[in-house]
C-alpha cells in the first residue's frame, strides 16, 4: 500500500474524569517506578505467548513516516544463546580490560558488573531488538526510513515496559560492538544490532544497588 492510500478513520480514544486520570497516572508510575535492571536470573521457562504480546505492544511505538524500522529477534534456543553468550564476553572481556577509560570503570563500579554474563544462558528468553536502517517498497526497492533510533529507542522503551508489566524482569545489555549478533542471528544487511534485552523471573534471593532516582525538580523544568 502506498502511503497515500490509508483511510482516515474516526479515532477511538477514552477520556476520564480528572481525578481517574491522577490515579492512573499514579499507579503507572508507581508500577514502572519498581521495575529494576536484574543480573541475575531463574532459568524457569516464560511462555512464549507473553513474551509475543509484550513485543506487539512494542510494535505499537510511533516511528518516522510510520515505517517501524525494528525487528525483534527472540532467542529462547539453548545453543544460540551459549554462541550469544561466548562472543558477549570476549567483547565484554576487550572493554572492561582495554576500552573502557578508568573514569567509565568507575562509574560503572557501583553496579557491580564485569565481563561475565552469565544471563545470557540462563535467561528463559533474550530478545535481540535490530534497528533497520532502510527497507524495500512493494517493488523490492530501497525505500527510506526516518528517525531511526528515535522510533526503535521509544519500541525498546516500550518493551521494557510491556514486560515489566506482565510481571517480568528485565536487563538492557549492550555488549558493544554488537556486530557479532548479526551474524550469530544471520540477519539481512539492512539491520543493526541495537539492544539486547535478557528477560525472565529474577533468581531467588536476587539483589540490586539501592539506586535513587532524580526528583522531579531535578529531571524537569516548567517555561
Ligand atoms: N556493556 C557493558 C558495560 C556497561 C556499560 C554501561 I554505560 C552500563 O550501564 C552497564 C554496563 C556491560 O554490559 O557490562
Amino acid at each position: 500500500m502506498s502511503s497515500t492510500e490509508y483511510p482516515f478513520v474516526p479515532l477511538e480514544f477514552s477520556t476520564y474524569a480528572e481525578d481517574e486520570m491522577l490515579t492512573r497516572a499514579n499507579e503507572f508510575y508507581r508500577d514502572l517506578s519498581r521495575r529494576r535492571s536484574v543480573r541475575d536470573y531463574d532459568d524457569r521457562a516464560v511462555p512464549k505467548e507473553i513474551v509475543e504480546r509484550a513485543i506487539l505492544t512494542a510494535g505499537t511505538a510511533p516511528s518516522g513516516a510510520h515505517k517501524q524500522p525494528w525487528t525483534f529477534v527472540l532467542v529462547g534456543d539453548r545453543d544460540i544463546k551459549a554462541k550469544i553468550r561466548e562472543a558477549a564476553e570476549i567483547e565484554e572481556k576487550e572493554n572492561y580490560t582495554r576500552r573502557m577509560p578508568e573514569s567509565w570503570l568507575k562509574d560503572l563500579a557501583p553496579l557491580g558488573t564485569d565481563e561475565h554474563k552469565p544471563f545470557l544462558t540462563t535467561c528463559p528468553w533474550l530478545i535481540v531488538i535490530f534497528a533497520q536502517l532502510w527497507g524495500r517498497d512493494e517493488d523490492g526497492e530501497k525505500a527510506k526510513h526516518y528517525y531511526v533510533n528515535e522510533s526503535v529507542g521509544i519500541a525498546t522503551g516500550m518493551l521494557l515496559a510491556a514486560l515489566h508489566r506482565a510481571g517480568l524482569a528485565t536487563l538492557t545489555h549492550t555488549p558493544s560492538p554488537m556486530g557479532f549478533l548479526h551474524r550469530i542471528l544471520e540477519r539481512p544487511e539492512n539491520e543493526r544490532a541495537y539492544m539486547l534485552i535478557a528477560l525472565g523471573y529474577p533468581k531467588e534471593g536476587c539483589t540490586v544497588p539501592d539506586l535513587q532516582r532524580k526528583s522531579l525538580e531535578q529531571i524537569a523544568v516548567e517555561v
